[in-house]
């Protein structure tokens, strides 16, 4: 498939990039963008030689939000009418590792979608923030849930209420972010801590992730639950009995997703 605001590449063996690609407008996530976007993650997970996914967007900016230019004249009956939440229903669902690689700015919907992903690598110039107070609205796909759960009531306040940007050491320090490196190689930074998870067994990481995300969703003893049913269950995959055999062989399992 082709797309206009998106760029999508093959960088390694089971990892995929996806790059946002609308500079002049900081990425920002119009509709367009978000569609294709959609539909590239189904592409992908539908596709069997991708493992993990890395998404990214340009130095300047990872994205500035949403395509505020979209929002003026706007009702909230054609916001409820319009707004395509399957949109972001693609990217919460996707069912593989997905790994931001953040360079620049990572603004209100920007940091939303950052925050959708299972782990988000920083360069030195990202800053992050939900500046949608600015604007007289506040975040909504996301923004006072996730980051209130990654970085706690006090710092999420903050950083909502007043709309100031969070640097990448700051972030990382307050959790939302996994590693900050120079910003010139985050893309190779992610690309490589994807192509790490790539070599690990496909349906035991998206179980994993599932199980994971179950912490944010449920009560521990339901999630407990959930993670040992879970856990039974990749005692009927073929890649369960390769994993096995090769720590009792002292050789390199040979993964097939089954
Ligand atoms: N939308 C549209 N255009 C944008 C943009 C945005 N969010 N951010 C930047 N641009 C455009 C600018 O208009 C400018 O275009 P031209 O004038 O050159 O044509 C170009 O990008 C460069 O921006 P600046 O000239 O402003 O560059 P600066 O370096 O001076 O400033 C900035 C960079 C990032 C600080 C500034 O551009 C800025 O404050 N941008 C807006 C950031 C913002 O407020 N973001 C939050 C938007 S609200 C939902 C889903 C999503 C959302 C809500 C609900 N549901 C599913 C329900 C999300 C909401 C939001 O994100």
């Amino acid at each position: 498939m082709s797309y206009d605001n998106i760029l999508l590449e093959r960088p390694q063996p089971g990892v995929a990039l996806i790059r946002l690609n609308r500079p002049k407008a900081l990425n920002a996530l119009s509709r367009a963008l978000m569609t294709e976007l959609a539909e590239a993650l189904g592409e992908l997970a539908a596709d069997n030689e991708v493992v993990c996914v890395v998404l990214t967007g340009n130095e300047r900016a990872f994205a500035a939000g949403a395509d505020i230019s979209e929002f003026a004249g706007k009702s909230t009956v054609d916001m409820l009418t319009s707004y395509r939440f399957q949109q972001w229903r693609a990217i919460k669902e996707f069912p593989k590792p997905i790994i931001a690689a953040v360079s620049g700015f990572c603004l209100g919907g920007g940091n939303e979608l950052a925050m959708h992903c299972d782990m988000i690598v920083a360069g030195e110039n990202a800053k992050f923030g939900q500046p949608e107070i600015n604007l007289g609205i506040m975040p909504g796909a996301g923004g006072t849930q996730r980051l209130t759960r990654a970085v706690g009531k006090f710092r999420a306040m903050e950083i909502i209420l007043t709309g100031d940007f969070v640097d990448a050491r700051q972030a990382h320090a307050m959790g939302l972010v996994n590693h900050v490196v120079p910003t010139e190689l985050v893309v190779e930074k992610a690309v490589a801590l994807a192509a790490k998870v790539a070599s690990k067994a496909p349906l035991a990481l998206q179980l994993a992730k599932e199980s994971i995300l179950k912490a944010e969703e449920m009560t521990q003893d339901q999630a407990l639950d959930v993670e040992r049913k879970i856990f039974y269950l990749l005692f009927s995959s073929e890649d369960k009995d390769e994993g096995v055999s090769a720590f009792l062989e002292k050789r390199t399992p040979q993964w097939k997703g089954r």
